[in-house]
């Protein structure tokens, strides 16, 4: 017989928990219209400010510039990181030298505030092995499989620990991520191991067509470290100030032992990457409501009502990044592409036997494609 579920049989007043029990609040320090209270704002050098501000338009300006070289041909499959501006800048600019950062590629200016260069960053997304290499000698690292570096991050984490390191480590992931055994297990271990880690959840609700409701019956992802025993933070995404300030004390925390499972609550105004099509799958009107919450705009009035605004030339701005992008790209180029057998390089000095016969195979259907071409053009045309 079936379980009898209907509404008179449930008995609510029972002894237990439920997730409505524990709501889970969203730090904001910024409102949507602007406004603020003066005692919440972190205690910030106005050139600071304004730096927040820079490293914004950076992340925006850059997420343009490599969607156009995708589209002219010179850049691999790209995603831009539209409306995750304050989510991505805010939580980087709160970590500190020795930290690392791992991540899946929506987190640019994070990694270029550890030191990355700009040209390792597209070099990468060229498809550039070495420059995976670059990346961590600046404690970073850009991992593809959706939540598989997370259990790398715990054992960094552990790794701090013996090695008595300050240091902390981030791993910034997407919601989707989250859906993955690898995040349960790091997550889990890392409350076990009091890892100093931080696991930075960019919740922009969609995992490519996948909305976030499908993606768990859980109201919030912050009240998910309850169950692994550490701590969790609902941020605004939006406002860069709330992330920033609440990343500080996630870090404070992840020194002290106590891992941190951060919650960034953003949205991805535009498609998951240069291949995907997002009016297949959503209605313009949530992405409309999410513009009106711009996370650069909301920053420029926060700067404007504490009257920094007139040191910013924005077009002068624009204008230095797009000539240091412009100049990542020519050291890319120069940098060139590896050759295609470099795909078998840098896991094993001797390569297993099963990987050289897969080398040897590639080798020879190389050479076959090269014959064929030189067929074609030897071809008698018309
Ligand atoms: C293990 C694994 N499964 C599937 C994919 C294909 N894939 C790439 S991105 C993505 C969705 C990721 O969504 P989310 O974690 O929310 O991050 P977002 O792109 O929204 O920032 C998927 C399924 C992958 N890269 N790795
Ligand atoms: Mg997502």
């Amino acid at each position: 017989m079936a379980p009898n579920t209907s509404e008179a049989a449930v008995d609510l007043d029972a002894p237990w928990i439920s997730q409505e029990d524990l709501p889970v609040e969203t730090y904001q320090i910024i409102d949507e219209d602007g406004t603020y209270d003066s005692a919440d704002v972190p205690d910030l050098a106005d050139e600071e400010f304004l730096d927040l501000y820079r490293w914004m338009l950076v992340e925006k300006r850059y997420a343009e510039r490599m969607i156009k070289l995708q589209r002219r041909g010179q850049m691999g499959t790209v995603g831009s990181s539209r409306g995750h501006e304050a989510s991505i800048v805010g939580s980087g600019y709160a970590l500190q030298d020795g930290d690392w950062l791992l991540g899946m590629g929506r987190e640019t200016s994070a990694m270029l505030l550890r030191d990355v260069s700009l040209r390792d960053i597209i070099l990468f997304w060229r498809g550039v092995e070495d420059a995976q290499r670059f990346l961590t000698e600046q404690n970073c690292m850009i991992g593809i499989s959706v939540g598989g570096y997370l259990p790398m991050t715990t054992g960094i984490g552990w790794g701090m620990n013996l090695t008595d390191s300050d240091s902390v480590v981030t791993a910034h992931f997407g919601d989707g991520a989250t859906s993955t055994g690898a995040f349960h297990e790091a997550v889990n271990f890392a409350g076990v191991l009091d890892a100093p880690a931080i696991f930075y959840c960019q919740n922009n609700q969609w995992a490519i067509s996948t909305p976030f409701e499908k993606q768990t019956n859980a109201n919030t992802i912050a009240q998910r470290g309850l169950g692994y025993g550490v701590h969790g933070i609902r941020a605004d995404g939006n406002d860069v100030l709330a992330v920033y300030d609440a990343m500080r004390e996630a870090r404070k925390l992840a020194r002290a032992g106590h891992p941190v499972l951060f919650e960034a609550l953003t949205y991805r105004t535009e498609g998951h990457s240069t291949s995907d099509d997002p009016t297949e799958y959503r209605e313009r009107d949530a992405v409309e409501e999410w513009l009106e919450r711009d996370p650069i705009e909301r920053y420029e009035s926060f700067l404007k009502s504490k009257g920094l605004w007139d040191e910013v030339d924005k077009d002068a701005l624009v204008a230095e990044v797009d000539e240091e992008f412009s100049a990542a790209v020519e050291a890319a180029d120069e940098y060139g592409p590896r050759d295609v057998d470099e795909l078998f390089e840098y896991v094993y000095d001797d390569l297993p036997p099963i990987l050289q016969e897969q080398l040897d195979e590639m080798e020879r259907e190389l050479a076959e494609l090269d014959d064929l071409e030189a067929y074609i053009e030897r071809r008698p045309k018309g």
